[in-house]
């Protein structure tokens, strides 16, 4: 339910980024709009006309102060929009004003004083959801449109924004819909105690829907990697190089190097853009045997970053004897899941042993066959060294690859937000409710309360339900002006 909330006042703020700049843009949105601009807007030194204004009209003029001596504040271009074709469906105006952060302060006092109130963070946004102009999941991709700052992000972004998502979960939404219809008329005929539905049909319904919602859960971990970064754990035992190969890769001293076993002791997470691709590198503690409690808690991250990851990086000190340096591989294989992750083993300190590597990368891929079977090109293998960077291009070349590959197995519609996926995985619940209980011959009527579960779930990602409570947060997150 959309409740058109305080929506008969008339809002204003800067939409720009706060702070100097060539031109500021300054919002007007509200039943009043209109009068409230043309009070401050002078055209050959008279408030401009209100009758003069069409919808998409810009106009060059001045900002005067009404109530004072008319000085001018500055000279501006005003846009009017006419309601409802308007950004947040109201009448509204935008006023572009020299970037001069006095200006700006100037003019929002100037309409506060015509009657018009500072708008609340995401307010602009809000009443376009309300107003129909667009769903919540397209509202919330506004958001992250602003956010993007990459291709891949700005392109999903982009998709939810028109609607991609909010189409799929339509699709769902109408077979949801069907079932509880098949569900409803056995439960009109439940006295004479007929089973009226196709329970075949009702169950193979069931399954694509299942099937469905599934598929959009797993795009979760793609979308939520494009949206903040592809995590990258870089992991091994002490000292095999691990911080050194996360400032190379940053080509900054973000980590502490030292030959000292244990250095690293929590993990540490930079972001950065490769090729266009936002990456989230982790280095973490190196796996070692110890009764030392901070560490042993960091090395407990060190797995849990794993699970996690992506890709993992696992670090081999290629200066060990060949029997370590095959032990070390099959400790980082046994703890990689191949079908959701991908490894790159590298066998690092390369400048030591320059003629020991086509052995080293023998005995891995050997070993590497042994554990993961089939899975093999999930594992690269490679050698570097991190302090000299001789490798550097080659692993970065690779981290381009395996993001294309992840690219390239996904459709278009891809579930970035985490309260979505949250809503999906109830509503996948309740499905699986559902199931269960028509297998286990539970009363219809019971079967059609969790149907009608997943449909909420479903409804409260495009905002066909909501709470006051949700809208708050979802909204309270935009900035002043959105
Ligand atoms: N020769 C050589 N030395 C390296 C290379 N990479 C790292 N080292 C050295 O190995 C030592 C350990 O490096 P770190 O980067 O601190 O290793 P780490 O894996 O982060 O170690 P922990 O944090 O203790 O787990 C340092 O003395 C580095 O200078 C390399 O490619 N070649
Ligand atoms: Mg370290």
């Amino acid at each position: 339910m959309r409740t058109s909330f305080f929506s008969d006042d008339t809002i204003c703020a800067v939409a720009t980024a706060p702070g100097m700049a060539a031109i500021a843009v300054v919002r007007l949105s509200g039943p009043t709009a209109h009068e409230m601009a043309c009070q401050v807007f002078y055209q050959h030194g008279k408030p401009f006309p209100l009758d003069k204004i069409k919808g998409y009209q810009s106009f060059y003029g001045n900002i005067v102060d009404p109530s004072g001596n008319h000085d001018v504040l500055d000279e501006v271009v005003v846009t009017f929009f006419k309601a409802p074709h308007s950004f947040t469906g109201e009448d509204s105006v935008e006023i572009s004003v020299h970037g001069s952060v006095y200006v700006q302060q100037k003019l929002l006092e100037l309409l506060i004083g015509q009657g018009a109130r500072m708008a609340m963070p995401g307010e602009f946004t809000r009443r376009a959801f309300v107003n129909r102009k667009f769903d919540l999941a397209q509202a919330e991709a506004v958001a992250d449109l602003i956010a993007s700052q990459n291709e891949a992000s700005h392109r999903v972004a982009m998709n939810q924004l028109k609607g991609g998502f909010s189409k799929a979960l339509q699709v769902l939404r109408s077979k949801l819909l069907e079932i509880t219809s098949l569900i409803e008329l056995e439960l009109d005929f439940s006295e004479e105690d007929v089973e009226f539905a196709d329970r075949t049909q009702l169950r193979s319904l069931l399954d694509e829907t299942q099937t469905h919602v599934k598929k959009l859960m797993d795009s979760f971990r793609l979308g939520n990697a494009i949206k903040n970064g592809i995590p990258v754990a870089i992991v091994g035992e002490t000292n095999t190089g691990k911080s050194t190969l996360l400032n190379a890769l940053l080509g900054e001293d973000r980590a502490i190097v030292s030959d000292i076993a244990g250095t690293t002791r929590d993990t540490i997470e930079e972001v950065m853009n490769l090729n266009g691709t936002m990456f989230r590198f982790i280095d973490t503690a190196g796996i070692r045997e110890t009764e030392e409690t901070i560490e042993k808690i960091g090395i407990e991250r060190t797995f849990r970053k794993i699970s996690e990851a992506d890709i993992v990086l696992g670090l081999i000190d290629m200066t060990q004897s060949l029997q370590a340096i095959k032990e070390s591989a099959e400790f980082i294989l046994n703890k990689i899941d191949t079908a959701q992750q991908t490894l790159v083993l590298l066998l690092n300190k390369s400048d030591l042993c320059p003629t020991a590597s086509a052995e080293c990368v023998d005995l891995l891929k050997s070993t590497a066959c042994e554990i993961i079977g089939q899975n093999e090109g999930h594992v690269y293998i490679q050698t570097l060294s991190a302090k000299t960077g001789n490798g550097l291009d080659q692993l970065q070349k690779t981290l381009s690859e395996i993001q294309q590959a992840m690219n390239a197995n996904h459709d278009a519609v891809l579930v970035t937000n985490l309260r979505h996926y949250e809503a999906l995985k109830h509503a996948s619940e309740s499905l699986h409710a559902v199931s269960k209980g028509l297998e286990d011959g539970i009363p219809t009527d019971l079967v059609a309360q969790d149907l009608r579960e997943a449909l909420y779930y479903l409804g409260s990602i495009t905002g066909e339900i909501t709470t006051e409570e949700v809208l708050g947060s979802i909204f309270g997150r935009f900035c002043i002006g959105k």
